[in-house]
């Protein structure tokens, strides 16, 4: 089945926030964001601003009747700035007028001035500076300090990853009016409909129940819009607070890219120790994250890349640490893989440099330290039905790797200028979110008398194709055509208390409350079924629009049954709660089971060099992965090609870059270069691994949006090895993106 918006979205009919059609006397609105990166605001003057004809009213915190706090796991993010600028872009004030125009002209009036203070750019710097957003946190297994001295080889080092933006194709934005008694409905592109209830809740000062927010579908969220969807919607409210009136605020791309964070740029140091057989004996990791101005999603992501530090390898001896670092950079966000990314790449760079140094191939140490079968991960969790093994091996023989490998030493030894490398990159993936709470959903089915159904979940579309998913749940359960079925927005009056759409947890957790709901309905149209049919309940079954009876048709509809049980008074609606069983971890031990179950995969990639320009391509990319037992393979394999191409641009494309004053320089598609059609592998081919699938996926379909971009992470090491095939004196380093320019240098250096 095809993502029931393709139709839509290729013919431009798809709705999403600015193309809602606007109310009579609509406002709009733009923020008015800091110009400089730390100080103390001397003064602003907004008199010219505001007098400009057409200006309705400049906003500040001064007009917040609840508390100006839009912090979600730590209160320390103002909406608007009061005393102190902490970043370039942070908002400080939200012009409102008759028009985008008007308002962006009334902007450009205001005046500022601000006493400048020190500026922190970088993690280090941070961290010698003792700026921090929280505690560090550190997860322990075994003991590292003694297994190092039994080591016979220990390799340190240090890496380095950049950020990331997430370039959603829908830029960040909200349509907020005012209803009766004070009451507001927000659209609003977020993946955290309910983070944006409640955040508005309390900056107006209001209870929950005042507050709709509605969520048609995201074009991209990446966890872009995960925490930093609400700003803008809590501005919008402000405005439609105060001056009861709709007000719209969509922003354009240049000030979307300079007033959100982006993936978190890490700089780490490891230290690794093997034994004389290859075994990875000990793992020691610093991780500083560099957080931005405000806590935003930062701990939960550095838990995160904690919890994924080891990857798919057997350690142990653990200890690895992270430290939030407050920098005075916009707030960095989730990005898909959220701190996995980033913990994944310090480990695949550690066993290389020991590698290099033992004078081994990456690809056995790899190989010798896969996770097996009741292996313990660090965080206590002990490893079950684990697959990692299997997808290697499958990728090793469905793709013939050992010829691939002969084909790159012979076109290596026929050519001077060009040069090809090939990695294997393993993955393992925890589903959940590691905070237990979060791991609940609810879903709302409601069959109408003519037997047409509408479902309502918490789980917000962005591409990831969700709501698909939930139709074909709704459907197979009931045993009706898809047809039948209609997705219903995403809104907080139908679902309530939502977690946002994240952690790839969606599909499961909404899933299975729409399996549920659907149970229930089936339950007591059967009763009204068997009447009708004069058999037992047990022998009943829905299907294919039919009505079943010890799996013979009758000539029972589904229709017949809907209209018999609303003349029979039964209830045709039903709410359903899924919480995921099993799951729980201590924070103050730092153990337990926090993930449902794991997704693994392993991918082979290939590139090849301009050894003159430092120029490559990615010849092919060949990945065995671990879907469990799909429910959507084209939907499915979709994700795992997006995943796979996004995190090859992390890896080698994307170059964020602030300058010392906390300006970013990548602040267009001229300098900020995504992969495009050239740059993307020339060849993608995804094997399912045939397993048994999790029974607490649904339908057995494993979670799928996030972990194929860790697939990514084998373009930095393929590359590594051609540059390292032409030149022989380059010292490995852990760089990331491995841009054209560093490869050049790498292929020169002496
Ligand atoms: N796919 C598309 N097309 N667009 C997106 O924004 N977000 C990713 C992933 N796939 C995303 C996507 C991220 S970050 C997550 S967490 C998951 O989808 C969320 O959806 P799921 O939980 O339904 O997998
Ligand atoms: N968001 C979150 C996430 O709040 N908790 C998580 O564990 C998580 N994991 C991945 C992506 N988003
Ligand atoms: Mo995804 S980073 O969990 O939104």
């Amino acid at each position: 089945m095809k993502n029931i918006d393709s139709f839509g979205h290729v013919r431009g009919e798809s709705l999403f926030v600015d193309d809602i059609t606007t109310l009579q006397g609509t406002l709009y609105g733009v923020t008015f964001d800091s110009p400089k990166a730390h100080g103390t605001i001397k003064n602003i003057d907004y008199s010219t601003a505001e007098s400009l004809e057409g200006v309705v009213k400049i906003f500040t915190y001064k007009d917040i009747l609840g508390e100006n706090q839009i912090g979600g796991i730590i209160p320390d993010e103002p909406l608007w700035a009061e005393g102190e600028v902490h970043f370039i872009g942070q908002p400080i004030a939200f012009i409102v007028a008759t028009s985008e125009a008007i308002a962006k002209k009334s902007r450009a009036l205001i005046t500022i001035e601000i006493d400048e203070k020190p500026v922190i750019t970088t993690a280090k710097e941070a961290k010698e500076k003792g700026s921090f957003i929280n505690a560090p946190r550190s997860f322990k297994l075994g003991n590292t300090t003694t297994s190092f001295s039994n080591c016979k080889y220990v390799i340190e080092g240090e890496t380095f990853s950049n950020g990331q933006e997430h370039l959603y194709l829908e830029t960040q934005g909200c349509y907020a009016i005012p209803m009766e008694n004070g009451n507001i409905k927000i659209t609003s592109s977020t993946q955290g409909p309910t983070s944006v209830q409640k955040t508005v809740a309390k900056v107006l000062g209001v209870s929950m129940h005042k507050i709709e927010v509605d969520v048609i579908r995201l074009g991209g969220g990446f966890g872009g819009k995960e925490d930093q969807a609400t700003p803008w919607a809590v501005m919008a409210a402000v405005a439609v607070q105060n001056l009861k009136k709709p007000v719209k605020y969509i922003l354009n791309r240049h000030d979307d890219l300079r007033m959100t964070g982006k993936r978190h740029p890490y700089e780490s140091t490891f230290k690794i120790g093997l034994s004389k057989e290859l075994k990875i004996q000990a793992f020691e990791v610093e991780f500083l994250q560099n957080s931005g101005a405000a806590a935003d999603l930062s701990p939960a992501i550095a838990e995160r890349t904690l919890f994924h530090a080891t990857n798919s390898y057997f350690i142990p001896n653990v200890t690895t640490t992270v430290h939030s670092c407050k920098t005075n950079l916009p707030p960095n966000t989730a990005f898909r893989g959220f701190g996995g990314p980033q913990g994944m790449f310090v480990i695949e760079a550690a066993i290389a440099k020991a590698a290099e140094e033992i004078g081994v191939n990456k690809k056995k140490i790899q190989e010798l330290n896969l996770l097996s079968e009741n292996d313990e991960f660090s965080y206590g969790q002990i490893a079950t039905q684990v697959e990692i093994k299997n997808s290697w091996t499958s990728a090793k023989s469905n793709f013939n790797s050992a010829k691939l490998e002969e084909e790159i030493v012979n076109f290596n030894n026929k050519n001077a200028q060009y040069k090809k490398g090939l990695s294997f990159m393993p993955i393992t993936f925890g589903i959940s979110f590691t905070n237990t709470p979060m791991n609940h959903a609810r879903a709302l089915i409601h069959i109408y008398q003519d037997g047409s159904v509408g479902v309502s979940t918490g789980a917000v579309e962005m591409g990831q194709s969700v709501n698909t998913k939930m139709l074909q749940v709704a459907s197979e359960t009931l045993g009706i055509s898809t047809s039948k079925v209609k997705l219903e927005t995403t809104n907080t009056t139908r679902v309530a208390n939502t977690s946002p759409t994240a952690a790839s947890a969606t599909a499961d957790l909404n899933g299975k409350a729409v399996l549920k709901a659907c149970n229930s309905l089936i339950d007591r149209l059967t009763t009204v079924a068997s009447a009708l049919l004069a058999v037992d309940k047990d022998v009943i079954e829905f299907k294919n629009n039919m009505i079943y009876a010890n799996q013979q048709q009758t000539s029972l509809t589904w229709e017949k049954v809907v209209e018999q049980a609303m003349f029979e008074r039964v209830a045709l609606s039903e709410n359903a709660h899924y919480a995921t069983p099993i799951i729980h971890f201590d924070k103050s031990k730092e153990k337990g089971h926090p993930f449902a179950y794991h997704v693994y995969g392993t991918a082979i990639t290939i590139v090849t060099v301009d050894c003159l320009r430092g120029t490559y391509e990615i010849d092919a990319v060949k990945i065995v992965h671990d879907f469990g037992k799909s429910m959507n393979i084209g939907i499915d394999v979709g994700q795992v090609e997006g995943a796979l191409v996004q995190g090859i641009g992390w890896m080698t494309l994307e170059e964020i870059s602030y300058n010392e004053q906390g300006q970013l320089l990548s602040n267009a598609l001229s300098t900020y270069k995504v992969p495009d059609v050239f740059s993307a592998p020339k060849t993608i081919e995804v094997l399912p691994l045939k397993t048994l699938g999790n029974e607490q996926a649904i339908f057995k379909s494993k979670a799928v949006g996030e972990p194929p971009l860790m697939y990514g992470i084998g373009a930095y090491f393929a590359i590594q090895n051609a540059v390292k095939e032409f030149n022989p004196n380059y010292q490995l380093k852990f760089d990331a993106p491995f841009t054209p320019e560093k490869v050049l240098m790498g292929l020169y250096e002496e």
